[in-house]
């Protein structure tokens, strides 16, 4: 079968699958130069959106509302803009088998095309209990939320609920996401997670017991420091009971498990160079294959201002990654160069009427300012880490966008600081003389 020729080819039509193909309208694209494939049946979306808005009782965000790129302020692009681009969008089709050599690729529906430029943006999936070969995780009512498949499952589940308990595994983003959209939904929440504290991977114990707090408030009942080991199923296979290592249980017939994504290399694993997990590419998102980019949840890239390489699981750095990598490919044709990708980190996330923004590398020591120790209150308060002297990250609860900014500006910054009493008397003023 004849190869279908086309010069760039994006897999994915995630969030980077999206904003990739706006910048390549924005820099100059011919009708039927680009094709973009997606598993999933919708065009390019918020992803974020889903663990927040989708799931809420009243007035839930649903498509055509949030697709690409709502979610930065730009156009909403919704499948006939791709047609008007003339922008090929392959929706329900899955790259299935990558040829680098002859720079071709295969979809599960046997069709064969070949690429001039390819950028890789296949994301991540959720880890399943399965794979951990918890007893019991095949059951019914266990879900995981990666895309809007996913999220119909669980406002299907919050439909059938019936006053039972519900138990969220996992205190990470969807955890805490998660266990307040199905307390708004009215359900009694237990959330499990191994760690001491919620949010582990950037949150202090001191951080996190306000949070901690404001969800017990809101009725939700923290079990710290233990795992699942099983779930008991009904006759009719339906989870049951939520049996735990320290020895306890819940009675529960709704699950929702989040303990941590896995990038998706295939069908390019082992066709381009790895680094700690991801596909290694170089600051404007080139792999080993001069042929082919990758960029948002599965390229580890490297971080300019810490020194080193990571890879990121967050929106802002899909956007800008995509963004990045066809500025390069444009530049890169008229033999000049990008200024190299120089990412400032950016963590967020909203619940219940909170909201928090994190800006930097959470390393050295935490200060925090604007709470009188643990004493839990609703009014603004943040933190800032400290290294050799210097603020490297800021995170602040409730800020306005202008705060925000300022914050982030610490974060770029780095200012010296010769004794953390000026941060916790300052406060967000300290950001603002910055
Ligand atoms: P994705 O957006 O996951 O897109 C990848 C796409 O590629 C998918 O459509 C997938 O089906 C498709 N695909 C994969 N393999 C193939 C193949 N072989 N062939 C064809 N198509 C393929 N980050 C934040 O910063 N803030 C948030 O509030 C936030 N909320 C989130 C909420 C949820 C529920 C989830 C799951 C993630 C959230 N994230 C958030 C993380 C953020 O959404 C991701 O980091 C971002 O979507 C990554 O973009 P991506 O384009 O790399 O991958
Ligand atoms: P995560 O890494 O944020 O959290 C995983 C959590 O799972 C850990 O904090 C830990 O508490 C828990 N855990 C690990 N093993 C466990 C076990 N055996 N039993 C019970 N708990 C266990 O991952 P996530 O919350 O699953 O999120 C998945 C992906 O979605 C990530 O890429 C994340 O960045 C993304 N996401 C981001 C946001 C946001 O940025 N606001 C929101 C939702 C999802
Ligand atoms: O970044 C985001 C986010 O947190 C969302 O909920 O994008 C989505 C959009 O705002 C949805 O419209």
């Amino acid at each position: 079968m004849a190869a279908i020729l086309r010069k760039y080819i994006v897999v994915g039509g995630g969030v980077a699958g999206g904003y990739a193909a706006r910048e390549f309208v924005k820099l100059g694209l011919q009708p039927g130069e680009l094709t973009i494939f997606s598993k999933e049946a919708a065009a390019p979306y918020e992803r974020p959106a889903l663990s927040k808005a989708y799931l809420f009782p009243d007035a839930p965000a649903r498509l055509p509302g949030f697709h690409v790129c709502v979610g930065s302020g730009g156009e909403k692009q919704l499948p006939d803009w791709y047609a008007e681009k003339g922008i090929e969008l392959k929706l329900e089709t899955e790259i299935v088998k990558a040829d680098v050599e002859n720079k071709t690729l295969t979809t599960n529906k046997g069709d064969i095309y070949e690429y001039g430029t390819l950028i890789l943006a296949t994301g991540s999936t959720f880890l399943n209990l399965a794979d951990f070969k918890t007893p019991g995780a095949d059951a019914k009512g266990i879900y995981y939320l990666r895309d809007i498949g996913d999220a119909d499952k669980i406002v299907e589940a919050i439909k059938a609920s019936k006053g039972d308990e519900a138990v969220v595994v996992g205190g990470g983003y969807i955890g805490l996401e998660l266990a307040a959209c199905l307390t708004m939904n009215k359900i009694k929440v237990n959330m499990v997670f191994p760690e001491p504290c919620l949010m582990p991977r950037l949150f202090t114990p001191e951080l996190a017991s306000f949070y901690e707090r404001y969800y017990e408030g809101k009725g939700v009942n923290i079990i710290k420091g233990t795992t699942v080991t099983a779930f008991e199923k009904d006759d009719n296979g339906h989870v049951s009971k939520v049996l735990l290592k320290n020895g306890s249980s819940v009675n529960s017939t709704f699950v929702v498990v989040g303990v941590g994504a896995r990038p998706l290399l295939a069908p390019l694993k082992g066709l381009i160079e790895e680094e700690k997990g991801g596909f290694k590419v170089d600051a404007s998102f080139k792999t080993s294959n001069p042929n082919v980019y990758a960029v948002g949840d599965i390229a580890t890239f490297p971080m300019k201002m810490y020194g080193d390489s990571r890879r990121v699981e967050h929106v802002d750095h899909a956007r800008k990654s995509a963004m990045q990598a066809v500025q390069a490919i444009k530049a890169a044709e008229k033999g000049e160069v990008v200024d190299e990708y120089d990412y400032l980190p950016f963590f967020y996330s909203r619940s219940f009427n909170l909201s928090w923004q994190f800006y930097g590398d959470n390393v050295g020591e935490t200060v925090l300012w604007g709470r009188n120790g643990a004493a839990a209150s609703e009014s603004k308060f943040g933190a800032y880490w400290v290294k050799d002297n210097k603020v490297m990250g800021a995170f602040l609860e409730g800020g306005s966008p202008d705060e925000n900014k300022l914050i982030a500006k610490v974060a770029r910054e780095q200012p010296t600081v010769n004794s953390t009493d000026e941060l916790v008397s300052g406060g967000l003023g300290f950001a603002s003389k910055i």
